[in-house]
């Protein structure tokens, strides 16, 4: 990669990378070609840069001429503490759900099959953002199939289910039987051994939508004993908005990190933003999420939180706990 290219190509790159429509791709790979520099030291890039535009092109010329979606497939990164997807039967209030919970609008409607492409969203929990992805249905005639790779690229999942509707159990038994049919296993707990790697399995609570509905208390009795054993079940109601904010918490703790404050030593600390780290990380992991310099500059660290005194001197594999505080010492 020749190293003098314009700032502009960089950030039409990186948006690039962050589009989620072949359309969007193609946009910016045109917009790449446009702002490269035209020189010997560029032609691999632009050769390059040709192929992958022409290809594209032919994606969506085939997509039009046959009239179906060909070669869509979708991309969300990652954002905040850890991406949560919503998955489910049609017409379940997924998408309901990520309305109430951040400041997406997705489009919510009476009848099923509604989303159609993947859409995020960033859901608070105190201070700490929380991706949601809210996605199409399932149902055993229908999958989308870019759907499983999101979900298995996910942190955790929402297995959003409508106890409205009297097939609950069969429209969540669909869910389950499609996903594992790609190797894609929803599990409230991760087992702590896999014998096949191509199985994914995905941390997963299932969230019992429209307890308001006629009915849905029963339909819960039995959606507990045949899946309570297998995953963590939240009662709510978006439209009530009951227990959304129990969802709030659940949804952080599904992802299994723990947040802590940095603080430069001599300043107070920064509250505006969280570092978040998966549980049982050392102030040295926390080190090189703050500046990849540190791993190797970092002397000691002072903590004040869980465990131990005000300010006290650690080592750099002391564990952190939510909500320590840490003053990072480097030479
Ligand atoms: N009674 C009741 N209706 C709800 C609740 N949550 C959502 N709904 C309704 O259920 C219908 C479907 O909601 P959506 O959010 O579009 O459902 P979805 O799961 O995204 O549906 P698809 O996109 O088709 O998969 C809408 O009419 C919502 O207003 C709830 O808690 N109670
Ligand atoms: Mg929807």
């Amino acid at each position: 990669m020749p190293a003098n290219l314009p700032p502009q190509y960089h950030k039409a790159e990186d948006e690039f990378r962050g589009a989620s429509t072949p359309g969007e791709r193609l946009e910016k790979l045109r917009e790449m070609y446009r702002l490269l520099p035209k020189h010997k030291g560029t032609e691999k890039l632009q050769s390059d840069l040709k192929q992958k535009i022409s290809r594209l092109k032919d994606e969506l010329e085939a997509a039009k001429g046959s009239g179906k979606k060909v070669g869509v497939s979708y991309r969300v990164p990652h954002e905040g503490a850890g991406q949560v997807s919503l998955v489910g039967s049609p017409n379940a209030g997924k998408s309901a759900l990520l309305a109430s919970l951040t400041h997406a609008h997705p489009e919510v409607a009476a009848y099923p099959f509604t989303t159609r492409a993947p859409q995020p969203g960033i859901m608070m929990w105190q201070d700490v953002p929380v991706q949601l992805v809210d996605l199409p249905p399932i149902s055993l005639e229908f999958l989308e199939p870019w759907v499983p790779s999101i979900i298995r690229s996910t942190d955790a999942a929402l297995l959003v289910a409508d106890m409205g509707s009297d097939d609950v159990a069969e429209a969540i038994e669909a869910v389950l039987e499609r996903l594992a049919a790609t190797h894609t296993e929803l599990v409230g707990t991760l087992p702590f051994d896999v014998d096949d790697e191509a199985i994914r399995h995905v941390k997963t609570l299932m969230v019992a939508n429209k307890m308001d509905a006629d009915g849905a208390s029963e339909r819960l009795e039995v959606i507990r004993d045949w899946l309570g054993p297998r995953f963590p079940i939240l009662p709510i109601s978006v439209q009530e908005r009951q227990g959304l904010e129990t969802l709030r918490e659940a949804a952080y703790h599904l992802l299994g990190v723990l947040r802590v404050y940095t603080k430069v030593p001599g300043k107070p600390v920064d509250r505006s933003r969280p570092f978040t780290l998966p549980i049982g990380s050392s102030v040295l992991d926390l080190a090189r999420d703050v500046h990849r310099e540190f791993k190797d500059t970092l002397k000691f660290a002072r903590i004040w939180g869980q465990g131990v005194f005000d300010g006290q001197t650690v080592k750099r594999d002391h564990e952190l706990h939510d909500s320590d505080v840490v003053e990072l010492h480097v030479s």
